[in-house]
């Protein structure tokens, strides 16, 4: 372990109470020169550390950064075997992902940042992501599975993320069919699965399930585009949050996907589905369709009853639904 390490530690256990630059060198058996370049080091990095002169340095309670020790700190279950890479900024995780799919890199790799530059939506779409107030996650999967099953990567998923807030947090989040979780009628998370299939036999090669989850509002809000839609699961910065909530997340997510095919998460995926027995829109590209909701099947297919009484199953896909 280097000093930056030890001393965050250190700081860690005693956080909210002052360690002097003395004693923290004695403990960690270096100079106080030492302990000065760690503190620089770890406020780089986006601790808040509090230095008063008298007194020595003091990790803020409600200090939030990720960290790939902070995340396998809470990691339990088959998750522990997850090898978690968490980074400042990327482009997409996602797409660091698929790089290292395509490497040959092994199903269970986790590419986790802080801050994404080209955060991606389904079918184009863009995913805000602002830097140290979302957890930006991609899991590398290497399923056994029929391209028609890879929906259940992303049910279970929306799942997962759900049951982890809720243990996080003690909120009881929605689901909006049929990626999007829901607190408030506000989306605090999206979800995107990209699949590789083989050329040879078409099956699938893998899959990169993408979680993108606003822990927090950003300064100044979210942006005009999505200020209405978007919300975030806290209102003010929790002790190791975003740690704690990717590694319930993985928790949640590895005990499902251990069982994908028997779809143990169907119950609660259906009592999270929002706007069930309510009227929407269905929409395909640019044409919508009324409908009632009615229910979601073990396919995770929307159980529809459109205006002339006939009922149908849809799919997703290109298609998206709209509250009227
Ligand atoms: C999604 O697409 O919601 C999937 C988002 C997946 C993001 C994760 S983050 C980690 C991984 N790496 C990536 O690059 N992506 C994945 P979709 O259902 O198409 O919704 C996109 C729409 O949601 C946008 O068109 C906006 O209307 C809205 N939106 C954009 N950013 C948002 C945000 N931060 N919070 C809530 N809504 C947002």
């Amino acid at each position: 372990m280097t000093v930056k390490e030890k001393l965050l530690e250190l700081l860690d256990i005693n956080k909210g109470q002052f360690i002097s630059g003395e004693n923290a060198a004695e403990m960690l058996n270096c100079t106080r020169g030492a302990i000065w370049k760690a503190v620089k080091s770890l406020r780089d990095d986006g601790y808040s550390i509090n230095a008063v002169t008298n007194k020595g340095y003091c990790l803020s309670e409600n200090t939030d950064v990720l960290s790939s020790e902070g995340v396998r700190k809470y990691l339990s279950g088959n998750a522990a075997e997850f090898d978690v890479r968490v980074y400042k900024v990327l482009e997409s995780t996602n797409n660091t992902l698929r790089e290292c799919a395509n490497a040959g890199e092994a199903e269970g790799t986790v590419v986790i940042s802080g801050e994404q530059t080209k955060g991606k939506g389904r079918l184009g779409r863009a995913f805000f992501s602002p830097s140290d107030t979302g957890l930006y996650m991609s899991i590398l999967l290497r399923p056994e599975m029929t391209a028609s099953d890879a929906i259940k990567i992303t049910t279970a998923a929306a799942v997962s993320v759900a049951e982890a807030i809720e243990k996080v947090s003690g909120i009881n989040p929605d689901i909006k069919w049929v990626n999007d979780v829901y607190i408030n009628s506000k989306k605090v998370c999206g979800i995107l699965t990209e699949a590789s299939f083989s050329m040879e036999n078409g099956g699938l090669e893998y899959a990169v399930l993408g979680i993108g989850v606003n822990a927090y509002e950003p300064e100044g809000g979210f942006p005009e585009a999505i200020k209405d839609i978007a919300g975030a699961v806290f209102q003010k910065r929790e002790n190791d949050m975003r740690n704690k909530l990717a590694a319930e997340i993985l928790n949640s997510f590895s005990n499902y996907y251990k069982t994908l095919e028997q779809g143990r998460y169907y119950e609660s995926y259906r009592s999270r589905l929002m706007w069930k027995g309510e009227r929407i829109n269905i929409i395909r590209v640019d044409k919508k369709t009324p409908a009632v909701m009615l229910d979601v099947d073990k396919d995770c297919r929307l159980k529809v009853r459109y205006d002339d009484g006939s009922e149908d199953y849809i799919s997703t896909g290109e298609i998206s639904i709209r509250k009227i």
